[in-house]
């Protein structure tokens, strides 16, 4: 299973191509659209999403609701491309216009300039910027409802935000209620607080980042490998969370702080019970690259946002004259939208692993052999 994605921000649209899909998957059109509507929102959104209605066109790969085994081509259009066309065309654009030479740290802008030989970093950030996540989003929704045909479910919330840390353990069942709240927090003193936090960001023309946390529940023992390290579950969950833009870190069960920790407090204990069983999950159900029947527990790092409105100290990159960098409008804060973008990297990351070990051209072929696994 593959998927490209392709498209600016300020484009005519989002693309995402999904190869690999068997056929006679049935889609929910409605279930897509509702996670990209959540991608929207949560505290701290910026004015964009004001402008923005994402939902998704099928373009190719489905009918009558159910996959045929072909590419499937998922459009999301920008309703701002309505306000950038003369900027933005394919055919004929004015490049003289919304120039951005004030290259923001943190931001693709200078890397990218540099790297692809451009004098306007408008050329790198519209691809660079986090819209393309909606893309992965409609994408990582299909991955779910894949999933969910063989019992496997994926959800998350947000677990810090700029400091501000819920650090209570919660069951799977309790995580759908995260997503009704304005940061998709589960703790409500702690939300208060990051919502008066934010607040104060706003005022100042700051932004914050915060920690969120994937749980997978339902999949069965030895899905990755120990064998070959590219086919480690672990590495290639890292590997999809990291690609979602500002994702700084990525730990697994209890991570970082295992370090601290002697060893006969992080292994989780065997038993047997007529099928084996732990009593705690500190791996976070990954042992040796491979599933091990507990739920996965993935948490990761999202940096602040580096468009501030208040505007780090840069060089214009034609002028090379110490300024401000470049800021129109700006979110202060999105963990909620990341919180389910990671569950779609997520998603798809697992989609391709379960892909590759059962096979199948037809969807009732991968739900016989999941079935016939131990
Ligand atoms: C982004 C900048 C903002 C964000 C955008 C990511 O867009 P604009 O430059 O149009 O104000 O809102 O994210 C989205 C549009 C989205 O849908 O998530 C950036 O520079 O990365």
């Amino acid at each position: 299973m593959k998927l490209t994605t392709a498209g600016e921000s300020h484009g005519k649209g989002l693309i995402a191509v999904i190869e690999g899909l068997p056929a006679n998957l049935k889609l929910d059109i409605e279930e897509i659209n509702y996670y990209l509507s959540l991608r929207q929102g949560g505290y701290g959104r910026g004015a964009r999403q004001k402008i923005e209605r994402d939902t998704v066109e099928i373009l190719s790969g489905v009918r009558n609701s159910l996959t045929l085994g072909s590419p499937v081509t998922l459009l999301i259009k920008n309703n701002d491309y309505a306000n950038w066309s003369e900027v933005m065309s394919a055919e004929k654009a004015d490049t003289s216009l919304r120039r951005l030479t004030k290259v923001r740290p943190g931001h693709a802008d200078l890397a990218g300039v540099l790297k692809y030989g451009h004098d306007d970093a408008r050329n790198v950030l519209e691809r660079a910027s986090a819209r393309e996540t909606a893309a992965r989003v409609a994408a990582g929704t299909v991955a779910k409802q894949y999933l969910k045909e063989i019992g496997v479910e994926i959800s998350g919330f947000v677990k810090a935000v700029c400091g501000v840390t819920d650090e209570k353990d919660y069951p799977f069942e309790a995580l759908d209620n995260a997503k009704k709240s304005r940061l998709f927090m589960l703790n409500k003193e702690k939300e208060e607080k990051a919502v008066a936090l934010l607040d104060e960001l706003k005022e100042n023309g700051d932004t914050a980042g915060g920690v969120l946390e994937i749980r997978v529940k339902g999949l069965k023992s030895g899905f990755g490998s120990c064998m070959t390290y590219d086919q480690k579950l672990d590495a290639r969950l890292a590997f999809a969370a990291m690609s979602v833009q500002a994702v700084k870190g990525v730990e697994i069960g209890l991570g970082f702080k295992a370090t601290e920790m002697r060893g006969s407090k992080v292994h989780d204990e065997i038993y047997y019970d007529g099928g084996y069983y732990r009593k705690t999950n500190n791996a976070g159900g990954i042992e040796g690259g491979m599933s091990n029947g507990e739920e996965i527990v993935l948490r990761a790092a999202m940096k602040p946002i580096p468009t501030l409105m208040c505007g780090l100290n840069t060089v214009d990159i034609i002028t090379h004259e110490s300024v401000k960098a470049a800021s129109e409008r700006s979110d202060v804060c999105a963990v909620c939208a990341a919180e389910v973008i990671l569950e779609s990297a997520v998603a798809f990351a697992l989609a391709q692993t379960v892909a590759e070990r059962l096979g199948g051209d037809d969807m009732r072929e991968v739900k016989e052999r999941y079935a016939l696994l131990r």
